[in-house]
């Protein structure tokens, strides 16, 4: 594999999104010719996947059990590891990924409460054993994130979950910095945008990620 594989987290309303589109134009504009730049989401970033994003978040109110919600977002990532990810890195592409195993083990780990080896082996069993290269973790106060959602609409199933649930998620991503922080670089997300996406070059120009 020859290239590289940026993941963006957070919890809802981080700006992941935004900062993503930023970081492509200005990815693409550093390389040129040289150098594909892909962006790709979880859930969501396959035919299939799109499917599988329709069932986890849209329907507000359906039944969908801790065990069933794991295993759909284990499934969503195998097949857009096998069909996107992995021939993207392998074509040489920089991919940008909004949300990856982390989100497994800070929503499903610290937000329903399974336990870390469990997650491991879904993730496991779902990317081969894939990691990313740099991870951005956009941190943001939960309620500011959650506010941000609710002025764009209606919230899906998961921006639905608890205040409690939603801290948890933000205290696994914590954790989960301090546990690798050669591979995950926390950034502020309550600044402007255009603060937030300099602090994301000045990390990306430091780093052997690009
Ligand atoms: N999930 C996902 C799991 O539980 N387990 C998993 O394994 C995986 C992969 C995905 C859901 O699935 C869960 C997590 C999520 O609940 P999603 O729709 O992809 O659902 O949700 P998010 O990834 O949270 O996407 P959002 O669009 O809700 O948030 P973003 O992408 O972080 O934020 P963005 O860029 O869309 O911005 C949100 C709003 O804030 C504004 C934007 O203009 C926008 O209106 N904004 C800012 N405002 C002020 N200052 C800034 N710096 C701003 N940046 C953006």
């Amino acid at each position: 594999m020859s290239g590289k594989f940026i993941v963006f987290e957070g919890v809802e309303g981080a700006g992941k999104t935004t900062q993503i589109h930023k970081t492509a134009e200005w990815l693409q504009n550093y390389y040129g010719e040289q150098k594909s730049v892909y962006i790709t989401r979880e859930p969501g970033g396959t035919k299939l996947g799109q499917q599988i994003r329709q069932l986890l978040l849209e329907d507000p109110d359906s039944a969908i059990g801790n065990r069933t919600e794991l295993l759909l977002y284990g499934a969503d990532r195998a097949q857009h590891v096998e069909s996107v990810v992995r021939p993207h890195l392998d074509r040489g592409d920089i991919v940008l990924c909004d949300r990856f195993t982390d989100s497994t083990v800070a929503y499903q780990g610290y937000g329903r409460g399974f336990d870390r080896s469990e997650i491991d082996r879904v993730n496991q069993l779902a990317t081969g054993g894939l990691q990313s290269d740099l991870t951005f973790w956009l941190d943001l106060d939960v309620e500011i994130g959650l506010q941000r959602v609710l002025l764009r609409g209606k919230p899906d199933r998961m921006e639905q979950a608890t205040l409690d649930f939603h801290r948890r998620v933000r205290q696994g991503y914590q954790e989960l910095a301090n546990t690798y922080p050669d591979r995950i670089v926390r950034i502020d997300a309550n600044q402007p945008e255009l603060v937030v996406q300099a602090e994301i070059q000045t990390v990306l120009r430091q780093s052997e990620s690009i």
